[in-house]
């Protein structure tokens, strides 16, 4: 693990902080052509397209008989799935559903004398989750990307996830979609799978919008189709940010540091304390307990690659930090959590205090664990409820609100030089009420 002191006056030009600010920035242009290929072919060839990267890249032999799971496979997932994991999935699910219907929008509508305005919200129609294959099939993301599409109203929820070297898709994901109220599941994946669900194919629906982690193809594929489908956000690596003081348990920081590190190689797991007895303690108990984990290698590489200790000056400075990075997860493990909340601006999760490790928020706790990467906390939120409904304006006026309003569009139309604008007010105030107007 990297230490970097940030206790000098020039702390924001450090460049292994600028390093780690600019994490978000990829590998893109090296795969751009080949997924815009990819998608060329999808739009243009359908099911043929679809099946054939099937084949080629995952080693499945698709047809229109078997790309979609059938109700028969979903039972028997139920089989095949422990019944204390069917619990938790359905606790998760709860607890999720209940979070997220505090997210929901209320039409509204406002008057004034001749004049109604509001704006109307409208659940989409449709929508698809990007479910990843092979070892990152969560049913936990299942249940965050589907859960907040169902409680929004979304009538139709389409699951894509690969299956590969055979047709069986995982079960655990099976068991939470179904518990999660996903409608359609198809077993197809990689840009090739993004693109069919923007599109539609002959046995694959057209969605309205995509939502879901994956590998860098399909992050690219939703990043190319955004505009025809709408898209959640591009994820990148996972990645933590702790903030500790000295009555941090160096354990407990040092698990959850690796507890991201093990999601991928170019996973960011980063300390921030103004203790240096603690960022010891925290770096020694890591790489004991990195040696005993199962992910080892993957926890190594990442930790490798982006595993790093700020020196801070005191909390106010480690929370600068922190909003400097502007990191996915952040966890802050000091003596009075909630007093630093004013300070913190830029985070996609922000876990407060000793017990509240971020597995806690990945799995059971509600809020949504899909959340902004890469430095995205600037501008991005949490997948929620918002991101799968629209809104309209509604503009209403009546003869006397049109009095009210009328000289200064006509005016604004006239300064625009937009004749048709004008006129359309103008055979308005001509008129001497030949036709009656509803009031
Ligand atoms: N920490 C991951 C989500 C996840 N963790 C799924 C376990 N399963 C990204 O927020
Ligand atoms: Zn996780």
């Amino acid at each position: 693990m990297k230490r970097v002191d940030l206790r000098k006056d020039d702390w924001q030009k450090d460049p292994e902080l600028s390093r780690i600010k600019n994490r978000g920035q990829g590998l893109e242009s090296k795969y751009a052509s080949s997924v815009l290929e990819i998608i060329e072919n999808v739009k243009k060839y359908g099911d043929t397209a679809v099946f054939g990267y099937a084949k080629k890249f995952d080693r499945v032999d698709l047809t229109p008989e078997n790309v979609k799971v059938s109700e028969e496979e979903i039972e028997e997932a139920f089989q095949k799935v422990e019944p204390k994991v069917i619990d938790a999935i359905k606790f998760a699910v709860d607890r999720v559903r209940k979070f997220h219907e505090k997210q929901l929008e209320n039409s509204y509508f406002v008057t004034e004398p001749g004049i109604v305005l509001g704006q109307k919200v409208t659940p989409l129609e449709s929508a698809g989750i990007y479910v990843p294959g092979g070892k990152a099939s969560y049913p936990s993301s299942v249940i965050m990307n589907a859960v907040p599409a169902k409680v929004a109203g979304v009538e139709k929820v389409v699951m894509i996830t690969p299956a590969i070297g055979t047709l069986e898709v995982n079960p655990y994901s099976l068991v939470a979609a179904k518990l999660s109220g996903v409608d359609e599941i198809y077993r197809v994946g990689g840009a090739h799978g993004i693109a069919a669900i923007a599109y539609g194919t002959e046995s694959i629906p057209k969605v309205d919008k995509i939502v879901g982690p994956g590998n860098i193809y399909v992050a690219l594929a939703k990043k190319f189709l955004f505009g025809t489908v709408d898209i959640d956000m591009v994820a990148g690596p996972s990645e933590i940010l702790v903030i500790a003081d000295e009555t941090a348990n160096p354990e407990w920081v040092a698990t959850d540091l690796l507890s991201q590190a093990e999601h991928d190689e170019l996973a960011g797991a980063f300390l921030v304390t103004h203790d240096e007895k603690l960022a010891e303690e925290v770096v020694d108990a890591l790489y004991k307990k990195l040696e005993t984990l199962k992910r080892k290698e993957i926890a190594e590489k990442s930790i490798e690659n982006f595993g790093t200790v700020f020196l801070t000056k005191d909390v106010y400075h480690s929370c600068q930090v922190a909003n400097e990075v502007a990191p996915e997860h952040l966890e802050v493990a000091t003596k009075e959590p909630f007093a630093l909340l004013d300070l913190i601006k830029h985070a996609g999760a922000i876990f407060l205090g000793h017990h509240t490790c971020e597995s806690l928020g990945d799995y059971v706790l509600g809020p949504n664990h899909v959340l902004p990467t890469g430095g995205s906390a600037r501008f991005f939120s949490p997948l929620g409820v918002y991101d799968f409904v629209k809104r309209s304006s509604i503009l209403y006026v009546s003869k006397e609100g049109f009095k009210r309003v009328s000289e200064h569009a006509r005016n604004l139309a006239e300064c625009e030089g937009l004749e048709a604008h004008r006129l359309a007010v103008e055979v308005r105030e001509a008129i001497k009420i030949p036709i009656k107007l509803e009031e």
